[in-house]
């Protein structure tokens, strides 16, 4: 059993997606074993995409991420962080075929709609930062 951070961004949470991606996420067979909404401030983003901060996009990645609530959840199956970034699709959204998360509901490079973890040392480090 594998467990992952999974983060529903701003623009799935405004334009109502919320309910579309978690049952995809149940269908699947995952289990959500904790989930709450969040409205993340521009520390914990900087923190969350350190890889990231010297990026020309990290300003609008900031702005993005910090312009309304996000929903965290701790998703748990077998094999969860590979199967959930399967299910989610690449993080270029133009190369993310139908089917996938962001295949069927992004089409702007920031504003993708999911974000779960690479890796286990991550999904670690990461369920400690939003869920303590
Ligand atoms: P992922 O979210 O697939 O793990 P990442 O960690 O490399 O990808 O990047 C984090 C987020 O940053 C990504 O979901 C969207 C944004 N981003 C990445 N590359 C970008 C780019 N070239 N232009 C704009 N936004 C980008
Ligand atoms: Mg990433």
């Amino acid at each position: 059993m594998q467990r992952t951070y999974i983060m529903l961004k701003p623009d799935a949470v405004q334009r109502g997606l919320m309910g579309e991606v978690i049952g995809r996420i149940e269908r699947k067979g995952y289990k959500i074993v904790d989930a709450k909404l969040m409205h993340l401030g521009k520390e914990i983003i900087a923190e969350h995409y350190a890889h990231l901060t010297d990026k020309p996009f990290f300003p609008d990645l900031e702005a993005f991420m910090t312009s309304g609530p996000v929903f965290g959840m701790i998703v748990e199956g077998e094999n969860a962080i590979d199967g959930m970034r399967q299910l989610m699709g690449p993080t270029n959204v133009f190369e993310a075929a139908p089917g996938t998360i962001r295949g069927d509901f992004a089409s702007d490079l920031t504003c993708n709609i999911i974000h779960g973890s690479d890796a286990p040392e991550t999904a670690e480090i990461e369920i400690k930062r939003f869920f303590g």
